[in-house]
């Protein structure tokens, strides 16, 4: 539930007492508070970001941001290129929100009178001139506060892309690296009671040793890109809980909670009205309970597409309450089996950017993750993978509702810097950060640890040790990779090393597409020497839409559905088939694509185009989803 924030102000740092709950390595730097003029001299490790955010009090600070484009950082670093806010006042930048103090002085920026940007919203899609832009944007906004005595408040950002520096009242509170995840910054004692200015700087300039690298085929969309929320907490509050059912388990409820501040030992209950769940647990010194609760017989509706049943699920102690919406169920495999509740499912998949190719630019809202996950539902897919990072939490609260199983992914992407420690460092905490924001959701049952990420040594052990941290993270979920295949003469066969690893053999091809044509392409079979379910990550084909001609014809809707029921054939032949989820829900942009009739900066493999207007293979897959519908009933 969303509730507005009165907030009163609270004087002192309360940053030490993370010193003792401190969990979560990684790329979020925090900036202690410093008397006023004191430089930040250290950062320190924050706690892991709050589970359950909308469930928080909060003020939602999303809507106009005053904006200054700084391609050459001139607000971040003075003429020595120093950064300004690790100078001896720590002032200097544009976070100084600096006005002319009367017309003798001169003030090269102002942000008052400045243009505005929608947040949540990249800047790509919101001013022409920045469609390519790749570097530094500073963004304002202004709200009213009233801090309470005795509470936490926290900035959360649903996602900035790519590395962010956030500024309160012109104190530095901290930087993240990371596009697709959340983060946050306590800023207790730093909140003003009456107006309050809060400053983002960031930067989607690409790099080598970033996670992603520099090359993919998606466009990169810069800015704060989800919902910006300020969140109030008590001093000892409900930080993160699992609450799952136990692997393979349809009759018993685990997980954990987590509590946080001086009280962290304390009784917390959770109950489930609706399923006569009641149970009190209590936790530890270090704030920590397991949960275990048998489930009474009979008593429980299921999670499934069918019936995406959500209960309201209450936890509360007595320094804090949260309700959440959780959905139950199991999914495993055995063998070459996938079920979920016990009962064997088939993938009717498909796999999306978060972008809305309508407009475009990343997906803004609820009314544009609805369009998207809408149409998948009509081309009656249970199931889509959330391609090639994390989506936004509203997303997968969307796809609990409407009853759509989840692949989720980090942007371990192609070719990464494999050797280095920090990059591994960057995506394991991507990876722990997705987990931890969505290990309540019914819909997500597949954990993927990266995309097409070539075979070597010192991939496989950087690869290895992602599925071993996800694993500890959740044991519930399934782990996957989408994998590349390798093919001898006409045999495509799957040989990853990765495979120990991971629970499904899920792989990408591009027959008849990239490798050989339309007609060869039967020629074709798959050997896949794994005793799992497979799953087909992707398949496709690109086709300008409305462009008709003979099924020959490349960039034709006629060639794109021809190779969508070839590939059915031949898919069709693999033993273990399991699920696929085509290449793509709709057409997105890419970089990568210039061809200036086909393509035009558009990956053309939707199934829908940038217009909304589905293509033929749209209903040609639609078809094969009814009948794999009724194989599976
Ligand atoms: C792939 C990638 C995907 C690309 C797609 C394509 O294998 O995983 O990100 O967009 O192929 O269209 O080439």
């Amino acid at each position: 539930m969303r509730s507005v924030l009165k907030l009163l102000l609270v004087t002192g740092c309360l940053s030490a007492a993370w010193a003792q709950d401190d969990q979560a390595p990684g790329q979020t730097m925090v900036v202690p508070a410093a008397g006023a003029g004191v430089a930040p001299a250290a950062v320190t490790k924050q706690p892991p970001t709050l589970h359950n955010i909308y469930g928080r009090t909060h003020l939602l600070l999303d809507g106009r941001w005053n904006y200054i484009v700084d391609p050459y950082e001139a607000g971040y670093y003075n003429y020595r290129h120093q950064p300004f806010d690790q100078s001896a006042t720590g002032s200097g930048g544009f976070y100084d929100d600096r006005k002319p103090k009367d017309k003798t002085e001169a003030v090269e920026y102002s942000f008052d009178g400045s243009p505005t940007l929608a947040i949540p919203g990249d800047w790509n899609s919101q001013n022409a001139k920045l469609e390519n832009y790749e570097g530094t944007v500073w963004m304002r906004q202004q709200f009213q506060a009233a801090p309470k005595d005795g509470k936490h408040y926290f900035l959360y950002f649903g996602a900035v892309n790519y590395e962010a520096h956030v500024y309160l009242n012109g104190k530095k509170v901290g930087s993240h690296k990371g596009g697709f995840t959340p983060f946050q910054f306590e800023v207790t004692g730093r909140l003003l009671k009456g107006q309050n200015t809060v400053i983002v700087k960031a930067d989607n300039t690409r790099h080598q040793d970033d996670i992603p690298t520099l090359n993919t085929d998606w466009w990169n969309y810069g800015g704060i890109t989800r919902d910006v929320l300020l969140a109030e907490t008590p001093d000892t509050y409900i930080a993160d809980y699992q609450i799952q059912l136990a692997k393979g388990d349809m009759g018993r409820i685990e997980g954990y909670v987590q509590m946080t501040g001086a009280q962290r030992s304390q009784d917390v209950t959770i109950t489930i009205p609706e399923a006569g769940v009641k149970a009190t647990v209590h936790t530890g010194a270090d704030g920590r309970a397991t949960v275990g609760i048998p489930l009474t017989k009979n008593k429980m509706r299921y999670w499934s597409p069918e019936d995406p049943k959500l209960y309201t699920v209450t936890i509360a102690g007595a320094t804090d309450k949260l309700n959440d919406r959780i959905g139950f169920r199991t999914i495993e495999t055995r063998g070459q089996d996938l079920l979920l509740n016990g009962k064997s499912v088939f993938l009717r998949g498909v796999s999306l950017h978060d972008e809305n190719p309508l407009i475009p630019g990343r997906l803004r809202g609820e009314g544009d993750m609805r369009m998207m996950l809408q149409w998948a539902k009509e081309m009656n897919c249970n199931y889509v993978r959330l391609a090639h990072y994390p989506h936004s939490e509203e997303m997968i609260r969307l796809a609990d509702e409407m009853g759509i199983l989840v692949w989720a992914e980090v942007p371990v992407y192609w070719t990464i810097s494999w050797e280095k420690p920090e990059v591994y460092a960057n995506a394991s905490q991507q990876l722990t950060d997705l987990v931890t924001r969505d290990r309540n959701r019914a819909s997500v049952i597949i954990w993927s640890i990266g995309n097409e990420t070539p075979v070597s040594d010192a991939r496989n052990v950087f690869m290895g040790k992602l599925a071993d941290t996800v694993r500890s993270l959740d044991h519930t979920r399934l782990v996957a990779a989408a994998l590349e295949v390798h093919r001898k003469g006409n045999e495509v066969t799957v040989e990853d090393p990765l495979s120990d690893k991971i629970d499904l053999a899920s792989f990408n091809e591009y027959a008849g597409w990239y490798w050989s044509d339309n007609k060869e392409m039967l020629k074709f079979s798959f050997k896949v020497n794994y005793n799992k379910p497979v799953v087909i990550s992707e398949f496709g084909a690109d086709a300008l839409g409305g462009l008709h001609a003979d099924d020959d014809t490349r960039w034709s809707e006629e060639y794109q559905d021809l190779l969508y029921k070839n590939q059915f054939k031949m898919l069709d032949a693999i033993p273990g088939l399991r699920g696929t989820t085509p290449w793509v829900l709709t057409d997105f942009r890419s970089p990568r694509r210039p061809h200036p009739y086909y393509q035009d900066f558009w990956n053309r493999k939707g199934l829908i185009s940038e217009t909304g207007k589905k293509k033929l293979a749209f209903y040609t897959m639609k078809a094969y989803y009814d009948q794999k519908q009724q194989q599976y009933k």
